[in-house]
Formats: C-alpha cells, sequence, structure tokens
C-alpha cells in the first residue's frame, strides 16, 4: 500500500520525498485534492503537524513533518542506499542536506517571498540574502568541480534534498546571469534534473527568465466591517442615537483629499513641468541646453537640492540587482511625481557598485510624506545642496548630466525620476 504524503503538486518539499521513493522503489502517493491554506488547516491534519506546514507523511506508524525527515524515512525503507557506504560518507550525506537547507533554500526563500508578498520587502535583507546565497553557491561550485555528485559516485539523498531546493532557485529566482558565475553549479543542476527519476517528478525544468517583480506584502484579509467606528461616536452613544435615515447617509458627501502642504507654499517662478520638458527633450549639447537651462529655471527659495548616498554600498554585488533595488526606489518615488525631480548613478565597472543620486524636491525640506511613505529614503544618507558652492554646483551638474567618468569612475547606469 502508498503512503501518503500531503502536499500539493506543486510542493518542492514534497519532491524531496518522491524522487527518493523513485530511486529506492517504495510508492507514496499525493492525496488527491489537496488544498493550500485549506487542507493544512483541518483538525486533522493539525493533529499530524501541530503547526499546519506541509508536507506531513501518513505511515502506518503515525505521521511526520518536515520534508527532510520524511525524505529521510522513505530513503530508509527501500532497497537502494541513498546514504553512503562508510561513516564517513554518511556523514558527507548530512552535510550537505543541512547545507542545502540552511545556506541555500534558506536563502532562496529569504529572496522569493518578499518578491511574491508574502513578507515585507526591504531591500538591505535581500542584498544580505543574496551575499549568503553567492557564498554558499561558490562553496557549492567549488566541490562540483572535481565531483559530479555531493558524495561518491553516484546519487544520495544530498544530491535529491539539493536539487530539490535548487529547483525553485532556477525555477522561480535566479536567471542566467547569475547562475552562469557557477558553472558547475549549472551542470550538476541540469545533469540531474534530466536523470529519469527526477524528471518523472519535476517535468522539464525551465530556468526563469526574470525575478519576479516586487509586490507590496500580502496583508492578512480583514473581516467585513459595515463602518469603522470613530472616537467621537463611542460604542453607547453610537447605540443610543437612532439610524440616519439611508438618503441622509448616501448624500453625505466624500470628505475633500486634504491638499498636500507643498501645493500652499508661495508660488515659484520655477515651473518643474517646463524643466522635465528639458530635460527630455535635449538630445546634443547637454550641458550648454539643458544643464544651463536647470540653472537659469532654478529657484532656490521654492526649491532645494539634495545629494543622496547610498548606506549599504558595500552589499550591492550584483549589477542586476543593484539596478533593480534603483529602479523599485524610482517607482515608489511616484507619489512625488508633481513635486521632485531625480537622477540616480550605479557607479563602477566592478562590484560593489556606489549608488548615489541628486534629487529637487519642492519646498526646503525633503517632503514629509515622501520620507513616511517611501521606506527607500532611509536606506540613503541625504545632504542639501549648497549651490554657492561651486564644487557642489558642478557636481549636481555632473549628476544632471550623466558625466563620465563620474568621480573617476564609470558608470554603470544612471536612471532619472521626471
Ligand atoms: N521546514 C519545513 C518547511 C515547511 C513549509 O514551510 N511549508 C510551506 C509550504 S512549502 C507551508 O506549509 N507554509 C504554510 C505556512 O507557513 O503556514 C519542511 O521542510 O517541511
Amino acid at each position: 500500500m502508498a503512503l501518503i504524503l500531503h502536499a500539493t503538486k506543486e510542493n518542492k518539499n514534497a519532491y524531496k520525498t518522491l524522487i527518493a521513493a523513485e530511486y529506492v522503489g517504495v510508492k507514496v502517493q499525493l492525496v488527491p485534492d489537496f488544498q493550500m491554506g485549506v487542507s493544512n488547516k483541518t483538525p486533522q491534519f493539525l493533529k499530524m503537524n501541530p503547526i499546519g506546514k506541509v508536507p506531513v507523511l501518513e505511515t502506518p506508524d503515525g505521521p511526520i513533518f518536515e520534508s527532510n525527515a520524511i525524505a529521510r524515512y522513505v530513503a530508509r525503507l527501500g532497497e537502494n542506499n541513498l546514504f553512503g557506504s562508510s561513516p564517513i560518507d554518511q556523514a558527507h550525506v548530512e552535510q550537505w542536506i543541512d547545507f542545502s537547507s540552511l545556506e541555500i533554500d534558506a536563502n532562496l526563500m529569504k529572496l522569493l517571498l518578499p518578491r511574491l508578498g508574502y513578507a515585507p520587502y526591504l531591500p538591505p535583507a535581500e542584498e544580505a540574502a543574496l551575499s549568503a546565497l553567492k557564498r554558499s553557491f561558490e562553496a557549492l561550485n567549488t566541490h562540483l568541480a572535481h565531483n559530479t555528485y555531493l558524495v561518491g559516485e553516484s546519487v544520495t539523498l544530498a544530491d535529491i534534498i539539493t536539487t530539490a531546493n535548487l529547483y525553485l532557485g532556477f525555477a522561480k529566482l535566479l536567471v542566467k546571469s547569475f547562475t552562469s558565475e557557477f558553472p558547475h553549479v549549472e551542470r550538476y543542476f541540469w545533469t540531474l534534473v534530466n536523470q529519469p527519476n527526477f524528471r518523472k517528478i519535476f517535468g522539464q525544468v525551465k530556468q526563469t527568465e526574470a525575478m519576479p517583480p516586487i509586490q507590496s506584502a500580502k496583508k492578512p484579509a480583514q473581516p467585513k466591517e459595515s463602518k469603522p467606528k470613530t472616537k467621537e461616536e463611542p460604542k453607547k452613544a453610537a447605540k443610543a442615537e437612532p439610524e440616519k435615515p439611508k438618503e441622509e447617509a448616501e448624500e453625505e458627501a466624500p470628505k475633500p483629499k486634504p491638499k498636500n502642504p507643498l501645493d500652499l507654499l508661495p508660488p515659484s517662478k520655477m515651473v518643474l513641468d517646463d524643466w522635465k520638458r528639458l530635460y527630455s527633450n535635449t538630445k546634443t549639447n547637454f550641458r550648454e541646453v539643458a544643464v544651463k537651462g536647470f540653472w537659469d529655471m532654478y529657484d532656490p527659495e521654492g526649491y532645494s537640492l539634495w545629494f543622496c548616498d547610498y548606506k549599504y554600498n558595500d552589499e550591492n554585488t550584483v549589477s542586476f540587482v543593484t539596478l533593480n533595488k534603483v529602479g523599485g526606489f524610482l517607482q515608489r518615488m511616484d507619489l512625488a511625481r508633481k513635486y521632485a525631480f531625480g537622477k540616480m548613478l550605479v557607479i563602477g565597472s566592478e562590484p560593489p557598485f556606489k549608488v548615489k543620486g541628486l534629487w529637487l524636491f519642492r519646498g526646503q525640506e525633503i517632503p514629509k510624506f515622501v520620507m513616511d511613505e517611501c521606506y527607500d529614503m532611509e536606506l540613503y544618507e541625504w545632504t542639501k545642496v549648497d549651490i554657492s558652492d561651486e564644487a557642489q554646483k558642478e557636481r549636481a551638474s555632473q549628476m544632471i548630466e550623466d558625466a563620465e567618468p563620474f568621480e573617476g569612475e564609470a558608470l554603470l547606469d544612471a536612471k532619472c525620476f521626471k
């Protein structure tokens, strides 16, 4: 009789067991119609795994949770030895199982979950996870430079668990420009996923062409409420008051949106849209036309200029991630489009890349709503530009112009917010 595995068909943690089962000739079946978020919340499921996580294996001797433990159990039931034949090989199998779980899978999840909206997206946390992942890929790559399999001369459970973990990375997150730095990992992964026992479970594997775009964290569903109660309407009073006639309630005009305090500032002679148009339309003689035009238009009473410097440049070790990070920042600044213009430079031809920028804001301070609502702001050091200082003014001009080299270094990219 087959053992029953509770998981969906897409669960890579379940794949570990399903592949191991193929190798050792044990029958394991996925429970039909498993629904994540529903089937794992039932009292029967919680009896098998009190924290409700998936997968769980039902055995004649009781349930098992934790995917590595399940895969080990199934691997021990069969004929083939997936654990190595000497104490040192057995230790190495365990070593690589732990390594792929704690150094690869854990970092992949730290990268993936925020991008899928299941955890808050924090650029420094992404940088840290990515650099930890690179470190583990480097170690794995070095080992695989001289070894076909992780341990010995044939597939062990270490290969099964590592490949299942890598599968998630290759399929969802790690683009070719990342993995190509680790050619032995690539060779290993593609060789294993094409072995018949792996292929039966994975099907045809395709590497992702892009990292998933950043989504805002998914909020837990709120219970439906008729109307929020205000402080001025304590429960009791609300109860005592007769209900408003429907018509009256419907006629209540929506409150006008409060004006942005920046709209209440004294008018400025600088028209931001004119500057943005000049910037966009200048194709030649940029210094003489656009940069000069900027300083002619600039109104230091109505606007202020700011240099920004990324605080965590050391973590900018991967070019496309650094560019994504800056791109995400500019997207999130959308809320300030009426009041701001910005240039962001990604500097250097080798990692770690430096990110520096120049921003023009309406008013004399960085607008409070921008500070409050765009979390990227606190990842940068902000310094007001003193335009009476010619060196600072020249630096600002160079940033507007994308001058290269900038401060002695090549530009990887320059992005504009307008
Ligand atoms: N360490 C566990 C991780 C299990 C896990 O995180 N499972 C996910 C699905 S892949 C889950 O059940 N998530 C639902 C939840 O966190 O409530 C294992 O390897 O089995």
